[in-house]
């Protein structure tokens, strides 16, 4: 993550808001930023993520601080300053003044000091929020032993406090929707100049290189989550990793990539032709997504059950696969037994913010359905202003599924098996986009990259005659 553009008066606003949600009297909450994780068997680390909690509420981002609230004395900040032998290697810490400026916490001080502050808080609750590897491995915090401090995490506490934090994320500031038409506007570059770049011949991984280079160029650091870039029967497969093979003419080629800028995601679909233009048969299919995913964008506004939107999304793909021959019967009760999942298997979409699947996504109480068709539904809350969420419909010809003998059995009259046997290469069409929502309906944030098939074909011509 690079410098934030967060004002100190929000990231105060955010710490305010989780103190008063948390309500703890007597205690401490610790918000550990995360540790570098190594690789296994080297001496190199992953790219580090610090925890979501962590940063939402400091704007800051090194590996090993810990943002701690006490009640009576506020917030505070514990974090690493490198020695002089690491800097040899590595870019030297930022300053604890420059820290101090930049989150408004008042008291920020070296990690070495957090073992006698924890120590002053013997005998109080202790809950950690985000990630717990302060306690397995607090060496890398400045603390030798996690036992010798003598404190008791509480682990009802820390969920209590995890939990309220995370609905408090749920509606995001001006910062924060600034930080993710940033990230969107990025990936609507990246797809632009994918759609238009691509040639039959080229391979998924020179498209996914062209996409990239084009998010980096617009300011990210890095994707939000990697990159999917399937060809032909490879859309089919719904996280498909960029592979050596080639685009052929006639074929359709499904990318789902997105840009992260300060730390914030989006997360961007479009599926769209090799050649020139997308043959009949695809084109039924395109339309039936695109129409799937308006009215889902249409209906997006406060209020409104995200669950009732995938169900109404479910009802319309099964609806139109009557239509086009490949599901039979009354489409109602196609949904009702999940018939449909066969060719939509995901929810409609999820929660984005700090993460691809950002925290949140199910009300308090609410557990994911075990059903085929509900499982994989990421977000079941109703919907508020200041949610950003992702609206992506799809149908796939999911080989794995379709030629799975128990299914066949199950959905023996529901489905025309000889159609979807002379379609198991089709691959997949998803269409993607990120919503906000406002005071009376939703925004598309990546709404400046053409949907309708008219303006995917005339990318495709512009790039080929280019
Ligand atoms: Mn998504």
């Amino acid at each position: 993550m690079t410098a934030v553009p967060h004002p100190v008066s929000r990231l105060r606003e955010r710490r305010e808001r989780a103190a008063r949600a948390w309500n703890v009297h007597r205690g401490v909450v610790l918000a550990p930023a995360g540790l570098p994780v190594p690789i296994v068997g080297t001496d190199l680390f992953h790219d580090f993520h610090a925890h979501a909690e962590h940063y939402y509420l400091s704007g800051l981002a090194h590996p090993g601080a810990v943002l701690a609230f006490d009640p009576a004395e506020g917030w505070l900040l514990f974090t690493p300053q490198i020695s002089i032998e690491e800097q040899v290697w590595t870019n030297a810490s930022e300053p604890l003044e420059s820290q101090k400026e930049r989150s408004g916490v008042d008291r920020v001080y070296e990690i070495s000091e957090l073992r006698s502050w924890l120590e002053r808080h013997r005998g109080d609750a202790v809950a950690v929020v985000g990630n717990h590897d302060l306690l397995h491995n607090p060496a890398g915090y400045g603390i030798e032993s996690w036992d010798a401090l003598e404190l008791d995490v509480d682990e009802e506490l820390s969920e209590h406090c995890s939990n309220v934090l995370s609905e408090s994320r749920r509606a995001k500031d001006d910062a924060e929707i600034q930080a993710m038409r940033a990230a969107a506007d990025a990936s609507v570059a990246g797809h632009f100049l994918g759609i238009r770049h691509v040639r039959p011949g080229m391979t998924e991984r020179q498209l996914q290189i062209e996409i990239e280079a084009e998010f980096f160029r617009n300011g990210s650091p890095r994707t939000a989550y990697g990159s999917i870039v399937g060809g032909g029967p490879n859309g089919a497969v719904l996280h498909f990793a960029p592979s050596s093979r080639h685009f052929a003419d006639g074929e359709i080629i499904l990318v789902d990539a997105g840009a992260e800028i300060d730390g914030y995601a989006s997360d961007v679909s479009r599926t769209f032709p090799a050649g020139r233009s997308f043959t009949p048969h695809q084109a039924d299919m395109y339309d039936l997504v695109l129409a799937t995913q308006q009215r889902a964008i249409d209906n997006a506004r406060p209020g409104v059950e995200y669950k009732d939107l995938h169900l109404r999304a479910a009802l319309d793909i099964a609806t139109g696969l009557r239509d086009l021959g490949i599901l039979r019967g009354d489409p109602e009760a196609l949904v009702d037994s999940d018939a449909h999942a066969l060719f939509f298997p995901h929810g409609l979409g999820h929660m984005l913010g700090l993460a691809t699947h950002d925290a949140g996504g199910c009300l308090a109480g609410r557990e994911p359905s075990d059903r085929f068709g509900l499982k994989y539904l990421r977000a079941d809350l109703p919907l508020q202003p200041g949610y950003v969420l992702t609206i992506e419909p799809g149908i796939y010809f999911i080989r794995a599924l379709l030629t799975d003998p128990e299914r066949r059995e199950k959905y023996r009259d529901a489905v025309n098996w000889e159609r979807v046997d002379s379609m198991l290469d089709f691959g997949g069409i998803r269409i993607e986009d990120d919503v906000l929502i406002t005071e009376d309906g939703a925004e598309l944030l990546s709404g400046a990259l053409p949907r309708d098939r008219a303006g995917i074909e005339e990318l495709r011509r512009e790039g080929l005659e280019s």
